[in-house]
């Protein structure tokens, strides 16, 4: 399996909640490897940049809120499939249909409080780590 890197943000409710070294872990756990990670307060800017493709939808301004709400920690993550595996050990993005087992499904209610992102192909994990660590 292609050895990959992926984005990830633990959303602010989680961070406000104490879950980073939870999720963290269960990242780890799986055997992928942080390679970087940064706390950071997102600019409503760049989150409307981040959820662009969301820009028509109605729940457009409470998302932007919700991820700037507080300090998020954002990271890259590594490993043979990374992309689809940190999507499994996330959970679907309705934290009502995230199975239990899941981050979402184990800690999360409702949208668009989901506790975190990850990206979803190649593509969004290559553009998102140059949106967010592009200049380091
Ligand atoms: P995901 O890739 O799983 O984060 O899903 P999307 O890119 O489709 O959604 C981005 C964020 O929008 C979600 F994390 C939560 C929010 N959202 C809502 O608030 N309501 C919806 O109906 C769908 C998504």
């Amino acid at each position: 399996m292609q050895v990959e890197q992926t984005f990830i943000i633990i959303k602010p409710e989680a961070v406000a909640r104490g879950l980073v070294g939870e999720i963290l872990s269960r990242f780890e756990r799986k055997g992928l490897t942080i390679r970087r990670l940064a706390v950071r307060q997102i600019e409503p800017e760049l989150a409307k940049v981040h959820y662009g493709h969301h820009a028509d939808k109605p729940f457009f301004g409470e998302l932007i809120e919700a991820i700037t709400a507080g300090p998020v920690v954002m990271g890259v993550l590594e490993g043979p499939g990374a992309i689809a595996h940190v999507r499994n050990l996330i959970g679907a993005t309705d934290p009502l249909k995230a199975a239990p087992g899941t981050i979402r499904g184990d800690f999360a209610l409702q949208n668009p409080y989901n506790m975190v992102h990850a990206s979803d192909s190649p593509e969004t994990a290559r553009a998102e780590i140059a949106r967010f660590f592009g200049d380091e």
